[in-house]
């Protein structure tokens, strides 16, 4: 791995000598490695090289173009503020030939980011304050590329977030069981089909026109936002691969999938699976921070929802990936797909439990906030 890592990094402009290459596990999608490199000096600077998932985006070089106009945008107007970027923000380094990214010889699409230095990411959010930061990050994302051309990005992974269609594919699934394991799934595809009706409900606000389309960052997974070690503050929002046209109920809804449980998304002990409503609070806090005022009243009042739909969602896509013989998500044991599955049904049901008492906390802090 060490060589394969080293010659990536030839082909782009890092400065100085390669010293090791590790590989970052988490994520789902793409293949991540960290590379460190001694200075002249006798320092070292560490670097990202990643190689875009083919199977998963389709148009990679597509991809690249969305994120080299979204890592330009975010700089540009952060710098204008700050004056310095001080490592805050992500950006793309150019590769030697020219371009931000490069090919390898099986067609593999690698890009390279620095490496945001001093900070950690969570797969579990240890208290309020990183859930609050973190969601505050993702309401200023929204904010900072609202003015971009969407018109100007592609839709790397159209439907992304249809859950009609995710659950269609699901019955799909289902009806052709390619892997003979839908009498092992039985509870959970009924579990999905006696909430069939939360499907559209996102949906039909969009196209009633009383939520709108915005550019979104559509993958708000709690690890995706890089935290500083030791003050909990959020500083840098990663995975910019998914940033599409999209409504901001997509993203508040994944920070509630994602950060809410104490337990790992892929948990085999269901009863570890909760709603832990003060993180749930702080989420509200902070995404209603940085983004109470561009929200509208229909996106403000659906928070809640937005959180149980997307775990739904994501539950819907789990169990489709098991049905089909785990083609989408990398997994690292047998049944992975399937015990992340459960996780997100679970707290499907805790949601369920705690929604009158979500909604109203909403109420509480909107009145408090006019
Ligand atoms: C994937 O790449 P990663 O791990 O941040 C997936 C998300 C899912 C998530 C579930 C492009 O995210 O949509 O919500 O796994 N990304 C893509 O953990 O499909
Ligand atoms: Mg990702």
């Amino acid at each position: 791995m060490q060589r394969e890592v080293a010659a990536i990094g030839d082909r782009f402009a890092v400065q100085g000598e390669f010293v090791l290459g590790e590989e970052i596990q988490s994520g789902h999608i793409n293949s991540t490695y960290r590379a460190t490199y001694r200075q002249p000096d006798g320092s070292h600077q560490r670097f990202i090289f990643q190689t875009i998932n083919r199977n998963v985006f389709k148009d990679p070089q597509a991809v690249m173009r969305n994120v080299e106009m979204v890592t330009r945008h975010i700089n540009s107007k952060v710098l204008r503020v700050k004056k310095d970027l001080g490592g805050q923000t992500l950006n793309l380094f150019p590769a030697r030939a020219g371009g931000s990214w490069v090919e390898d010889e099986n067609g593999g699409v690698w890009r390279c980011y620095n490496h945001i230095e001093g900070c950690l990411t969570y797969d579990v959010v240890e208290n309020t304050r990183q859930a609050y930061q973190a969601s505050r990050a993702f309401g200023s994302f929204q904010d900072l590329v609202s003015d971009l051309d969407a018109s100007r990005i592609v839709e790397t992974i159209p439907d992304f977030h249809h859950t009609r269609k995710r659950y269609d594919r699901l019955m799909q699934a289902v009806a052709e069981d390619r892997c003979g394991r839908l009498a092992e799934v039985e509870a959970e595809v009924e579990f999905v089909r006696r909430r069939e009706g939360l499907v559209d409900r996102l949906l039909d606000l969009s196209a009633a026109g009383e939520i709108p389309v915005r550019v979104t960052h559509n993958d708000t997974k709690i690890n995706n936002v890089m935290i500083d070690a030791e003050t909990d503050e959020a500083v840098c929002v990663i995975d910019l691969d998914t940033v599409m046209p999209g409504l901001a109920l997509y993203d508040f809804g994944d920070l509630v999938r994602s950060a809410t449980s104490p337990a790992a998304e892929d948990e085999r002990d269901l009863s570890q699976v909760r709603m832990r409503m003060p993180i749930f609070e702080a989420l509200v806090e902070g995404y209603l921070d940085a983004a109470g005022n561009f929200i509208n009243n229909a996106e403000a009042e659906n928070l809640p929802l937005a959180g149980k739909l997307m775990t739904l969602e994501v539950g819907i896509r789990f169990l489709t990936d098991h049905l089909e013989g785990d083609v989408y998500f990398k997994t690292h044991r047998a049944g992975h797909n399937l015990d992340r599955c459960r996780t997100q049904l679970k707290l499907v049901e805790e949601i369920e439990n705690c929604e009158n008492e979500m909604n109203t906390f909403i109420r509480k802090v909107r009145r408090g906030k006019r």
